[in-house]
């Protein structure tokens, strides 16, 4: 690594230095051990890569040959440097000027005849700042068409929380960790996609607070794990076994095994109220806090072992320990993720894991709550700051009154609604503020044809990727600084930009390495070009506030709750915490009170459905060790045993030899969605694991092919990208 990354990586979630792009995990309060990990350390070398795709590059290149480059090889040609706008006559992106390409940008979204035609994406690593200046230039134009990564990602924790405890977001902070007797941590693979946590997590189970895990796959990093913030551990080549229980259910059986912990949780408390012991149930808790038990109680009654064990994949005695460990613990944490949150029924599983944690009061006081660990560094602030399709009305007033324009007021798109518009021809233009929305959504092959046949697409990001490749009638690249680069101002000053992490807390980040070229603008300033050649300077002065970052969070703290005094706040060494109502035991839902959710377990889940026969599997997909997103950085997977390639299956040995293979054959995976469309992803090879039988794995965005659009979650819309149904097709030999 050149020096510059070495002293890059020293200034990561420092005080006085930038936020780690890698993941949303919170910040230790004592800033001067220097925290980094070995996945933020290959985000970090990403951006700050000495190579550069500059227009050499792109015009050495047509469009049609890089497309057929893997989204690994594409990126590796480095940072992007300058404005490139699409020419079709050579099939090549010639460089621009940015005046140009903002004029033209904006004679185009302000000449189509509706400005719900435009579909405006957000990728979670935008700022504060960005964000906010996003979604007033995006309301100023007059839609609220805000497909989001969020969408995609953690949007059935926002609706479960909001219903059961009034706020769409985690009750716990970093400290809460230190005093926790048990953490369940389910549906998440921290050891690659969140290593800080695992340092949390190991010093809870040094301490002898227990880490119960349910995950389908043994995750090497969540039994085992060595601190490399520990020089004696490193030194002598020691771990910490991080999990004293590990539980592995069928995919999407969350929510039956959560519901037979809660029956075993009743049970307890009948046979300790029976003996005149002490209550399980937190009544005090219950009583003042809570609606809905009673009838809670009833489902769980309702609900038969029989069921719960077919559907968990799990057996009732290892329900019964897992319980066990609840009930022994005074203070509970449970988090979660991807494995939650991308199933159909994923809404009702994160109801049923807050009903479980109300019945002994593990919310709202020290070393307890819930956690849902958030994925982009700061998807979580882009949502505050309202990057939001569904934009609540108290928001929209407050930026009406303070703006003095008319905001939109109908709810716009979402991903899967975008993506919908731009197939039936209603859409005519994308705008990403980075990502890659080509690869990061479902049916792949639909997505390109939908973003080939805009009008306009524009993608403001670092690098090149596929997104870039699916150009409309008129497509811009618009190169952006990355967090790690310093942000100058006309006034040659560093500008500060601010992001929130899972735990809500809200802090500073400013870049300081040299910019990768000096062609580069901001996102802010981008959008802010924009704005300017779209909308006009008439209410909003778009250049004063691209120009000191100061007057858009003054903006941000007139508009939205909780960024009182938020210039000054923002520069205290760890920043501040945006309060949470039911954090303080305040309930912002119709009861007014904590709710108990008491619907039935899913008829049939994506496991159940798959083992009626016809040789289909339940395949979810996940991230290997050495990728960030669609970004591939490597093509190996340490902890899971796979190196040097990516188009594998994980699968239960017993799963081969009943189908008469082995591991090593080489196979199409065939999708097996009802509606007609076909779906295959060529040239995988089976790699024998230990995961619940009927259950595969493969990597994401490569199996992206095989994810249906028409396959959402309830209430959550969210792609189902860990439930789908395929089967395999043996490779004929070439
Ligand atoms: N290095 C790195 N860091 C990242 C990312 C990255 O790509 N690379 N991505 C970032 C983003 S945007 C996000 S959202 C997070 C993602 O963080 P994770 O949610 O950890 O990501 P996935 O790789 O999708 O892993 C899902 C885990 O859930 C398990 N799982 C799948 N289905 C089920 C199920 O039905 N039940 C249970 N109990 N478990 C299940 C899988 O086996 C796997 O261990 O990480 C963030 N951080
Ligand atoms: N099958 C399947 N699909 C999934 C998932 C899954 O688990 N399985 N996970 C889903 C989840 S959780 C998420 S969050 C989405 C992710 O979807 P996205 O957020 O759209 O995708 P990323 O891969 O994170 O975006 C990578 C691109 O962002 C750009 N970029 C990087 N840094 C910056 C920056 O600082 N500024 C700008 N403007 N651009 C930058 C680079 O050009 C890079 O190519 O994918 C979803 N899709
Ligand atoms: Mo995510």
């Amino acid at each position: 690594m050149p020096i510059s990354g070495a002293r890059t990586l020293l200034k990561a979630n420092q005080p006085d230095g930038f936020d780690c792009p890698g993941c949303a995990w919170g910040d230790p309060e004592h800033g001067s051990s220097f925290e980094f990990c070995e996945n933020g350390v290959k985000a970090v070398a990403w951006e700050a890569t000495e190579k550069r795709a500059s227009p050499a590059f792109f015009a050495a290149h047509t469009v049609s040959e890089l497309r057929r480059l893997t989204d690994y090889e594409l990126e590796l040609n480095g940072r992007l440097t300058h404005p490139m706008r699409y020419d079709a006559a050579s099939d090549r992106y010639l460089p621009v000027a940015w005046e140009d390409a903002f004029a033209e940008i904006g004679g185009i979204l302000k000449g189509l005849d509706n400005p719900d035609r435009a579909e405006f994406y957000t990728s979670g690593r935008a700022s504060n700042e960005a964000a906010y200046l996003y979604q007033l230039f995006v309301r100023a134009y007059g839609t609220n068409n805000f497909p989001d990564c969020s969408n995609m990602c953690h949007e059935a924790s926002g609706v479960g929380l909001r219903q059961a405890i009034g706020v769409g977001k985690g009750t716990v902070l970093l400290e809460d960790f230190e005093a926790a007797d048990a953490v369940f941590v389910i549906g998440q693979n921290p050891g690659t996609n969140h290593p800080r946590m695992l340092g949390d997590l190991r010093r809870a189970a040094m301490r002898g607070a227990r880490i119960v895990v349910f995950n389908p796959i043994r995750e090497r990093g969540l039994e085992r794990f060595s601190d490399p913030q520990d020089k004696i551990e490193m030194l002598r080549g020691g771990a910490t076994d991080i999990a004293s229980h590990y539980f592995q259910p069928q995919l999407g059986g969350d929510m039956a095994a959560v519901r037979g912990m809660a029956k075993v949780v009743f049970a307890a408390e009948d046979a300790a109220v029976a003996a005149g012991l002490p209550s399980v149930l937190d009544h005090a808790f219950l009583a003042e806090h809570c609606a809905g038990l009673a009838e809670y109680r009833a489902a769980v009654e309702a609900t038969g072992w029989a069921e719960i064990e077919d559907q968990s994949g799990l057996t009732r005695a290892e329900i019964e320990r897992a319980a066990e460990v609840y009930i022994k613990a005074e203070r509970v944490i449970c988090t979660w993720a991807m494995g939650v949150t991308q199933h159909l029924h994923s809404v009702a599983t994160i109801r049923e894991i807050a009903n479980f944690m109300f019945l002994r009061g593990n919310i709202g006081r020290p070393g307890a709550g819930l956690c849902p660990v958030r994925g982009h560094s700061n998807v979580q602030g882009d949502r505050t700051v309202g990057i939001n399709e569904k934009p609540s009305q108290a928001f929209l007033d407050a930026l009406e009154k303070h703006f003095g324009f008319a905001v939109p007021r109908k709810h716009g798109h979402n991903v899967l609604s975008a993506i919908g518009a731009m197939l039936d021809g209603s859409a005519k233009a994308f705008i990403g503020l980075g990502g890659n929305f080509a690869r990061a959504t479902p049916d792949s092959a639909l997505v390109e044809k939908a973003l080939s046949s805009l009008k306009l697409t524009v993608h403001v990001a670092t690098k090149p990727n596929h997104s870039h490749l699916m150009p409309g009638e008129v497509s811009f690249i618009l190169p952006c600084l990355g967090r790690t680069e310093m942000d100058l101002n006309a006034a040659g000053n560093s500008q500060l930009i601010s992001v929130e992490d899972s735990m809500s807390m809200v802090h500073g980040s400013a870049g300081i390495n040299r910019p990768a070229s000096p062609h580069l603008k901001s996102e802010v300033a981008i959008i802010a070009g924009i704005a300017r050649a779209t909308v006009g300077e008439g209410t909003i002065d778009w250049t004063a506030l691209a120009e000191d970052y100061d007057r858009i969070r003054d903006a941000i703290e007139a508009t939205i709750p909780g960024f009182e005094d938020f210039n000054r706040r923002l520069r205290k060494p760890r920043g501040f915490h945006l309060r949470n109502t039911a954090a303080h035991r305040e309930w912002d839902t119709p009861a007014a009170k904590a709710t108990f959710f008491s619907g039935p377990l899913p008829a049939e889940t994506v496991h159940q459905k798959a083992r009626k026969g016809g040789g289909r599997f339940a395949l979810q997909t996940f991230r290997s060790h050495d990728q960030y997103n669609t970004t591939v950085y490597g093509l190996d997977d340490r902890y899971r045993g796979v190196y040097g390639e990516r188009q594998v299956i994980f699968i239960h040995p017993e799963d081969l030899k009943a189908m008469g293979a082995q591991a090593g054959d080489r196979i199409d995976v065939v999708g097996d969605h009802d509606d007609g469309i076909a779906r295959i992803a060529p040239d995988f090879r089976f790699v024998p694991y230990d995961i619940p039988r009927g259950s595969i794995a493969g990597y994401y965005p490569e199996l992206n092919v095989l994810v249906p659009l028409a396959s959402a979650g309830e209430e959550s819309d969210t792609p189902t990208s860990k439930s789908i149904m395929v089967t395999f097709r043996k490779r004929e030999a070439a």
